[in-house]
């Protein structure tokens, strides 16, 4: 019978999923990437992929849809695992053999998974949850996993156009038992702005803050969704929608999104330019937030991932002083972290502060080491981790009666924030709503939150490469091993420049390479950047026209 089944499986992905393009994929950063068009295929493969994992574990696992901060033409797909967590890494190795494998080969390449990982049940029927985006591509890709699924006999459920990070809290629902909230959107919304109103309470402004802002959805599923939560929100904050245009107008991330204003450090379009207002931009899939606003000159002022989480971290360790529990607090970035945060986090809030590669996956991993762990790439794209234990211990506390006013609470204050969260990944939508809580409860305005510290200027360009993987990296991408020498040219062109450091690592979600500068003043930083810019490009296989350097 299972060889029958089988048979349909391989016979189905020849006629309807044939692998039409010739050069391999990866499992990168994010999953699989790419144009749109060559994709049908890796969506079925990783339809039963997905149906694999979910046997191994027995437990519902997610696959979502999107090519977040990338062009509408691309899209792609990333495997969600039992507790939300990004694919295990041993298996994305699988991942990529089973995308690019030929179709003649494919099912070598299914029996060695079910094979290496002694996979038995082939008779379960477990839960595959579906989320996409709103490419116009997206619905025709996301036909391709439940076909998938339903061929290897799995039970696809589809969410439709659901945020990434949505997806996530779904699949850490359903494994949950709904322990951890309903898996439904409406589900969602209610934990997180009903945790939020009680934390909030009647007065909805404070001190210089005010319960408004302006919100740029990208043009993407994260415009879409802000509306039902607004409803859930019932006044006591105020979003003010812009860039909602959504399916098939093109104009997606263009010009505006959380990606284009940290990269490109830039207004985004679309957005009224008054000074002093408070505004927030999210991604194409709604995992990603920072803010920004103008000042009186239209000068443009950026609150990224870097901020948030230290915004983050010191209302925590104060809360959680106030309770007297003792748990302990750490946060997690990657390199491109700004140099003044770290030392910020490090010197001011006494956090202890770890570093790991870019990636969701690392960053989460690192900070289940903490009893409370906040983690954030500079670009927006975090939240935070609390284990199961620290949980108990905050909630065991409230049940004694030997807790002072005070510490009660902060205690159920506390509690209440974890509800805020979306522990399961960096959601823009929870992380905002957190923001707006840390901002509320000090009575900040927006300059006030960037008064803590000053970033260094800092700058991020792409080098167009023959082939990114000749540049590969160690210490957390801080350094590169090859090609030769490049190492030793960025630290000859470094050590030029004041407070001056930059790295350069290959791309996992677009077909580039990423450089980053920063330095103690704005022109030593451009400079600085497009000195090792040009360097890749020399060493590296650079293509196209190579990188000017400012005079
Ligand atoms: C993805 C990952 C992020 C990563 C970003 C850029 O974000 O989830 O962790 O920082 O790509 O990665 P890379 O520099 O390797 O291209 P998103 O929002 O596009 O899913």
């Amino acid at each position: 019978n299972n060889k029958l089944r089988y048979r349909t499986v391989y016979a189905f992905a020849r006629e309807m999923y044939p692998k039409t393009v010739k050069s391999d994929i990866s499992y990168g950063t994010a999953g699989f990437r790419t144009r749109a068009t060559d994709l049908s295929y890796v969506m079925y493969r990783m339809g039963l992929l997905a149906v694999l994992r979910a046997r191994y574990k027995n437990a519902a696992i997610g696959v979502m849809i999107t090519a977040s901060h990338n062009p509408e033409p691309d899209n792609g797909v990333k495997l969600v695992d039992p507790m939300g967590e990004m694919l295990e890494q041993s298996w994305e190795k699988w991942a990529t053999k089973l995308a690019n494998v030929t179709d003649d080969k494919l099912e070598n390449v299914m029996n060695d998974i079910i094979n290496e990982y002694k996979i038995e049940n082939m008779n379960d029927r477990p839960e595959v949850l579906i989320g996409k985006d709103t490419r116009p591509s997206s619905p025709s890709l996301a036909k391709a996993v439940v076909d998938g699924v339903l061929a290897l006999g799995g039970k696809p459920i589809d969410y439709g156009i659901v945020t990434t990070p949505q997806l996530h809290y779904f699949v850490v629902c359903k494994n949950t038992h709904r322990a951890y909230g309903q898996p439904t959107e409406e589900g969602y919304y209610k934990k997180l702005t009903g945790a939020f109103k009680k934390v909030r309470g009647q007065n909805f402004n404070n001190g210089n803050y005010t319960n408004r802002v302006l919100y740029d959805g990208a043009n993407g599923v994260g415009a879409k969704k802000v509306k039902y939560l607004r409803e859930g929100l019932e006044g006591s904050l105020l979003v003010d929608m812009y860039n909602d245009e959504i399916i098939g107008s093109g104009k997606l991330n263009y010009l505006c999104g959380a990606d284009f204003v940290k990269s490109q450090q830039k207004f985004p379009t679309g957005l009224p330019q008054d000074p002093n207002l408070r505004c927030c931009s999210v991604d194409g899939d709604a995992d990603r937030i920072v803010y920004y606003y103008l000042d009186e000159d239209k000068k443009f002022h950026l609150l990224d991932g870097d901020r948030i989480a230290t915004l983050i971290a010191g209302y925590l360790k104060e809360v959680l002083e106030k309770t007297s529990i003792d748990l302990n607090l750490g946060l997690v970035q990657t390199a491109y972290a700004n140099g003044a945060s770290t030392d910020y986090i490090t010197n001011e809030l006494k956090v202890p502060v770890a570093c790991v590669s870019t990636g969701v996956k690392h960053l989460h991993h690192k900070a289940l080491e903490y009893d409370i762990g906040v983690y954030f790439e500079a670009n927006g794209h975090g939240t935070v981790v609390f284990k199961d234990s620290a949980k108990k211990r905050l909630k065991d506390a409230l049940q004694t009666n030997n807790l002072s006013d005070e510490q009660k609470e902060a205690t159920d204050k506390l509690l209440n924030i974890i509800d805020i969260i979306n522990e399961a990944v960096g959601d823009a939508i929870s992380d905002m709503l957190l923001v707006e809580t840390i901002l509320h409860s000090r009575g900040w305005s927006i300059k006030e939150w960037e008064s803590a510290y000053a970033d260094l200027p800092n700058k991020l360009l792409k080098v167009t490469v023959e082939n990114r993987a000749v540049i590969t990296t160690t210490d957390a991408e801080r350094k590169c091993l090859t090609p030769d020498g490049l190492q030793r040219e960025i630290d000859s062109i470094v050590s030029k420049y004041p407070k001056g450091r930059s790295f350069v690592r290959p791309s996992g979600t677009e077909d580039v390479v990423r450089v980053y500068a920063e330095a103690s003043t704005k022109q030593d930083c451009d400079r600085l950047a497009a000195e090792v810019a040009r360097k890749v490009f020399e060493l590296a296989g650079g293509t196209g026209t190579p990188p000017e350097i400012p005079q």
